[in-house]
């Protein structure tokens, strides 16, 4: 099965837009797990999928997030994604993916500005030999993401366009599975959407503790919420994310 067609089965079995963000922090490793699975355990039917960040794999180191998060995860039906934000040279970002994926998580995030060749083509051809997903970074949650991703640059055709349309297309033209947008720019969001046609999953982080609000975001176009603290630093992390589940349509996007 697809990444793709894993999350949205997920999503419509749990009826729920919810992609968990696992970004505990903990200098004790045992502990770490510990929280981290007692959060997984309260909520695995009220997310679709689950997303692991930098937190976990330099907490835990790779091994242990394969044994403790992924396959429990994985046991459970749900998705992983590796926040990797991957943005190399080739041979390095093939070396990150493949390990990535080799440790068991369905998707890796990927950055766009490396660009194709001898960039961002060894991740879409390691995921495709693998039947893996890869979801393109198009537009930040943070307020300083409009340094950049607002900027106007020149297409090859001479037409200038904001550099996350930019994006936006590239994601298209590569393959990719998904578009991460700021659900804390919900006019973003309907512009992407505009662009990437009603199939494209658009995954949208920053809902709650940055200041989005979820049915902005979905209004707007999101396919599924990124949700990390709002969740698993609630005194009650099941109510918290039941408090933000919002059904998925009959497609599941
Ligand atoms: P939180 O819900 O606690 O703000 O966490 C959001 C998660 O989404 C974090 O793992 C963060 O790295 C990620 N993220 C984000 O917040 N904004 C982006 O633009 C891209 C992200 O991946």
């Amino acid at each position: 099965m697809s990444f793709q067609d894993k999350i949205q089965s997920a999503a419509l079995r749990n009826q729920t837009r919810t992609v968990l963000a696992l970004d505990l922090e903990d200098p004790d490793a045992s502990q770490l797990v510990k929280r981290s699975r007692e959060v997984l355990a309260r909520v695995k039917d009220c997310i679709c999928a689950v997303k692991v960040n930098r937190q976990l794999v330099l907490g835990l180191g790779l091994q242990r997030v394969a044994d403790s998060i992924l396959k429990p995860a994985s046991d459970l039906s749900l998705p992983t994604i590796m926040d990797a934000k991957l943005n190399d040279v080739g041979h390095t970002n093939e070396f990150m993916a493949r390990t990535y994926f080799d440790a068991g998580f369905d998707a890796v995030i990927a950055s766009p500005t490396a660009g194709w060749k001898n960039g961002l083509d060894s991740v879409f051809e390691t995921a495709r030999s693998r039947n893996r997903g890869v979801l393109l970074l198009t537009y930040m949650s943070n307020p300083g993401a409009e340094t950049f991703y607002a900027l106007t640059a020149k297409e090859e055709d001479g037409a200038e366009k904001p550099v996350f349309e930019i994006m936006t297309r590239l994601a298209l033209e590569w393959g990719a599975q998904g578009v991460v947008v700021g659900a804390t720019k919900p006019h973003i969001i309907s512009r992407v959407r505009q662009l990437v046609g009603p199939i494209m999953p658009i995954y949208s982080p920053g809902v709650g503790a940055q200041g989005g609000k979820p049915s902005e975001a979905v209004e707007a176009g999101a396919t599924y919420l990124i949700v990390g603290r709002t969740i698993y630093a609630a005194p009650d992390p099941r109510a918290a994310a039941l408090s933000i589940r919002t059904p998925p349509n009959p497609l599941g996007v």
